[in-house]
């Protein structure tokens, strides 16, 4: 039997890199559980998940006596737990396109792109096709995400990218 799969969220549903972890589970299609914690009210700085957490942020997925933080490595971690072919994939098979959507995901993350670098890199990273790399991959949920905040806040998505977007959050 398959250990309990826990992911700790955001009360108020507002953490982008929660819906990250939350598509990866549910891309493996994978039960699990959630348990919200009010940031404004600090609940992330109790100490027994500052303790478990290490980084004391959400997403949190506790799986097997594991706590694991991060959105990326939530991925990873998931991957490498539920591998194809019992479990759709989260990342290409491909050397080179697990790659490209790794870079794509670090990028997201360290250059934290306001909207003209994001729609722009978006643009280049789809070209003429639909998803990042040749088939679906959690990258592609990604950077839906990150569009679909830009698109919140003001910009106006090319076509391409909104339907990018359309597609990977239409179902929300
Ligand atoms: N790079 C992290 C970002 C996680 C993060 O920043 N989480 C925020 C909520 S969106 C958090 O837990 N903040 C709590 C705090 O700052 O005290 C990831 O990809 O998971």
């Amino acid at each position: 039997m398959t250990a309990a799969l826990t992911l700790y969220v955001d009360r108020a549903g507002r953490c982008r890199w929660v819906d990250v972890a939350r598509a990866a589970l549910r891309a493996k299609q994978l039960p699990f559980s959630e348990r919200a914690l009010d940031l404004a009210r600090g609940e992330q700085c109790d100490a027994d998940f500052v303790a478990r957490s290490l980084t004391a942020t959400v997403p949190a997925l506790e799986h097997a006596g594991r706590v694991i933080t991060e959105s990326l490595a939530i991925a990873e971690y998931l991957a490498e737990s539920f591998p194809f072919p019992a479990h759709p994939r989260l990342f290409p098979a491909d050397l080179g396109e697990r790659a490209r959507a790794r870079q794509l995901m670090l990028w997201l993350r360290s250059a934290a792109p306001g909207p003209d670098a994001l729609l722009a890199m978006a643009t280049r990273a789809l070209g003429d096709r639909a998803t990042v790399c040749s088939s679906w991959c959690i990258a592609d949920s990604d950077l839906a995400l990150a569009l679909a905040e830009a698109q919140a806040a003001g910009a106006r998505l090319p076509a391409p990218l909104a339907a990018l977007v359309a597609r990977e959050l239409g179902g929300r």
